[in-house]
């Protein structure tokens, strides 16, 4: 059936709970917005300020709209943004509930009595930012400041990571990277010269076949993506989903590979096979720019359909016809290189098979494939240098996770274990814009590293489950109170986009930037953060570019031409690739030199026991994780996740659509709340699914308090990533608890 962008945007937005009509923009979805867009502008005096979205790391450029009042009541795209192209998903749109949320954190909170027993005094800024200078004090002078640690995620983790650089510590780790991207970056990197970051330059929009192994689009709302996905359906190109479960992307598809999950990397290499074997590759491109084709060719030479159907469960025909679809859309084919890829622990090698596709199709620097990507460039506010630190989070694990090219979350969790017996403990955690408890992987572990710790301090803008740990909690104003870095992003053309406060925050919350630098001068750092504003910055910065505050507070997002006429490569052109070789390396010296395997080898990975199914998660398009299931906008959409579970199980268990039911896993971890079933074809009889950031268990979240299930409490057995030391996360199996347990 051949689909259409109306007919694409619809399913996505039925999934959101089936409000949308076919021809309403994206930013019509949510019904409170809805509300809103009937007071027209004219009627209220309205003002305008940009801002770039923090509902998710996309970071779309908007407008947000304020009311004679001064109360912000509405956001939309900014025309000019390549992230959004003037649209918000429903997430976007939905972010002013994270100002008008009531639950919000609003003065600094204290700890009193033990660790751990959530119960909290307000206190004054003034206090707050002296007790937090004094625990640093006295960390860096009973351990040194490395043994302080900072956990962040989002814009405002800039900052927090220039206050801790300036105190001494490195330790400096976001969830971003070995829960998410990380095995994906390397891997480009050992192949390509270079690792992808965000945005990803896919040439989406001009692409002949898009292939998505895992990666749900359309429910992963990362908006450019969505928008340049159903430009390309619109244009006819072929769409091939290999997933477990019947996403709303696979629906959109040519071809569905109901895949057994874990088994990906099979399916890649019999690929890889095919390509080879049919001389589908792109022979030119292949001899001028790879290294190591002699070699791959010898090491696929068995991985044949028939094995990889013996494995993966997909007939060889599936098999061999999509890999002709890659083949006659070569070079602009696009084998999506996910974003959430710590799956299974072999993750790197997984990711470096779909590197090799792509290089064998020539889609590197290719149109329709992965353009070559512009940033501007932004001179640093004058600040003294750093002081450098003695040792980082790589000696907290001597030796482990040699091609983590940033931070590992985990390691510093492992760092501040009890269980932890190096040079190099962690005594203390600063944790901004991450919340831990949803985030990290083995939750009792974390719980242990965290009772382990002599102190925590949470900055964050809700009561998240973290805060409740904490020695100290500080109230953060939202993104749309507050000033920010200038957003660079890399894109088809170099732009920038600012955000600026639309309204005064609300209750007694502060700016990130302000709290760091009233921490700065409480430890005699304030050299490090010499401003009174952080506007004076922000001006500072843009007037070096030919920009100004001013400009910016007008156009919200500037285009700055491109540097070089380079977008693809060109014809003809020898380009040079950041590798030991020079050469797109299909063999890899950098994973031999490290003693891993210099081309993907399959490896089966653990099996269910009868009775228990593999717990898969993901996204879905109301929601971020836990950052949104307690906002009041887009709780209305989706107020819970729900178990999918496939008509065979439900029959042999006796379930019904909507029963409620607990799980556990097989570490005999149990589900605090329950979840309604929801029986459906869409799920593979081996797994269920269920969205990722909902079963919130801090009871001062109204909203979002004991609605359906954390997948994190489930998830125990961690698989890592030896290359990378990321966390593989689906090797987690559950099975149903139709009465509700008794609590120990
Ligand atoms: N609406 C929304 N969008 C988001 C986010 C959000 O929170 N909400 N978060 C953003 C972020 S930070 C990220 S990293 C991305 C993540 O989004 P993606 O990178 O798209 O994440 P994945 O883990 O690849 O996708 C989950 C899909 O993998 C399938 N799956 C599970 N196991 C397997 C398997 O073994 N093999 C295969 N082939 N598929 C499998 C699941 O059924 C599900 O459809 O989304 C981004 N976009
Ligand atoms: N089980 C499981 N775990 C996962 C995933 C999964 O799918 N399943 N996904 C993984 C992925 S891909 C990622 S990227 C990570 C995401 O990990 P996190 O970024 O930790 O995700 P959130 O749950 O959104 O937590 C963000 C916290 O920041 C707070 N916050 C929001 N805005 C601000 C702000 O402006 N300032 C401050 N100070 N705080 C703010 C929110 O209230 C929330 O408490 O999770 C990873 N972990
Ligand atoms: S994709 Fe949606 S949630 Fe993410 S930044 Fe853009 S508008 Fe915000
Ligand atoms: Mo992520």
């Amino acid at each position: 059936m051949k689909t259409n962008r109306r007919d694409f945007i619809k399913i996505s937005s039925m999934g959101a709970g089936g409000i949308a009509l076919a021809t309403t923009p994206l930013l019509n979805w949510i019904p409170g917005m809805i509300k809103s867009d009937e007071k027209k502008l004219d009627d209220i005096e309205a003002k305008r300020y940009p801002n770039y979205c923090e509902v998710c790391f996309w970071n779309c450029a908007g407008w947000v709209y304020t009311d004679k009042n001064d109360k912000i009541w509405k956001i939309i795209g900014n025309e000019d943004d390549p992230h959004s192209n003037g649209r918000f998903c429903p997430r976007g749109t939905g972010g002013v509930g994270m100002y008008t949320d009531n639950d919000r954190l609003k003065k600094p909170l204290k700890r009193v009595g033990e660790p751990g027993n959530q119960k909290f005094v307000e206190i004054s800024w003034e206090e707050a930012i002296e007790t937090i200078a004094k625990m640093m004090k006295e960390i860096k002078n009973k351990y040194g400041s490395e043994s302080f640690a900072l956990f962040k995620h989002g814009s405002s983790g800039k900052h927090f990571a220039k206050l801790f650089k300036a105190y001494g510590s490195k330790n400096i780790v976001g969830p971003a990277y070995a829960q998410c991207k990380g095995p994906r970056e390397e891997a480009f990197k050992v192949t390509f010269g270079h690792p992808l970051h965000s945005p990803e330059p896919l040439d989406i929009r001009d692409t002949k076949c898009l292939v998505l192994i895992g990666s749900h689009l359309g429910e992963n709302m990362h908006n450019g993506q969505v928008q340049e996905m159903s430009d390309a359906i619109d244009k006819d190109a072929t769409i091939i989903t290999v997933d477990p479960r019947f996403s709303t992307a696979a629906s959109k598809s040519k071809y569905w590979l109901p895949i057994k999950p874990s088994t990906d990397l099979a399916l890649l290499l019999a690929w890889i096979h095919i390509i080879i074997k049919e001389e589908f590759f792109d022979k030119e491109y292949v001899e001028k720019n790879t290294s190591g084709f002699e070699q791959l060719k010898e090491h696929v030479k068995n991985f044949t359909p028939e094995w990889a159907y013996g494995i993966t469960t997909i007939k060889p025909d599936l098999i061999i016809n999509s890999a002709y679809e890659m083949a006659k859309a070569s070079p602009s084919v696009i084998i999506h290189p996910g974003r959430h890829v710590t799956w299974y622990g072999d993750d790197t090698q997984r990711l470096r098979a779909v590197a090799i596709l792509n290089a064998l199709l020539g889609s590197w620097g290719r149109k329709g494939g992965f353009f070559i990507p512009e940033k501007a460039k932004l001179p640093k506010y004058p600040s003294p240098k750093f002081p450098k630190p003695k040792w980082t989070w790589r000696d907290v694990k001597k030796g482990e996770y040699p091609l983590a090219s940033t931070g590992v979350t985990n390691a510093l969790v492992d760092g501040s274990h009890p269980a932890y017996k190096g040079e190099h403990p962690i005594k203390a955690w600063f944790v901004a814009g991450t919340n831990l408890i949803a985030t990290m992987p083995d939750l009792n572990n974390t719980v242990e590293a965290i009772n382990n710790l002599e102190y925590l301090v949470v900055v964050d803008t809700m009561p998240a489950e973290i805060t409740g740990f904490a020695d100290i909690v500080l109230p953060e104003c939202t993104y749309l109170e507050r000033y920010d870095d200038i957003r660079v992003s890399q894109h088809r053309e170099p732009n920038i986009a600012l955000r600026m406060p639309a309204a005064k925050p609300r209750f007694d919350s502060k700016p990130g930037w302000w709290i760091c630098k009233k921490i700065s001068e409480q430890l005699g750092l304030g050299e490090f953060f010499k401003f009174e504003d952080y506007s004076e910055v922000l001006d500072w910065q843009l007037k070096k570019i030919g920009s100004s505050l001013e400009e910016m507070k007008h156009l919200g997002v500037k285009k700055i031409g491109r540097k070089f006429d380079d977008l693809y490569f060109a014809e003809g052109e020898e380009p040079e690739f950041h590798t030991p070789s020079g050469k797109i390396e299909l063999y890899s010296s950098v994973l031999e030199s490290y003693g891993f395997d210099a081309m993907p080898v399959y490896k089966a990975h653990p099996e269910p026991e009868q009775g228990f199914y593999r717990l898969i998660y993901g996204r879905t398009p109301a929601h971020t994780f836990s950052r949104t299931t307690n906002n009041p906008n887009l709780m209305d959409i989706t107020k819970e996740n729900k178990l999918w579970v496939n008509p065979k199980v439900a029959e042999e268990w006796g379930l019904k659509n909507g029963q409620k039911i607990w799980l556990k896993n097989h570490m005999n971890r149990v589900s605090s709340f329950s979840i309604k079933v929801r029986i459906t074809e869409r799920i593979r009889w081996d797994s269920v699914f269920m969205v990722h950031g909902f079963g919130r268990t801090d009871k001062r979240l109204t909203n979002g308090f004991g609605s359906g299930i954390s997948d994190t409490e489930l998830i125990s057995d961690i698989k890592i990533d030896k290359e990378t030391g990321s966390t593989g996360m689906r090797s987690n199996f559950v099975t149903f608890l139709t009465e509700k347990p008794t609590r120990v």
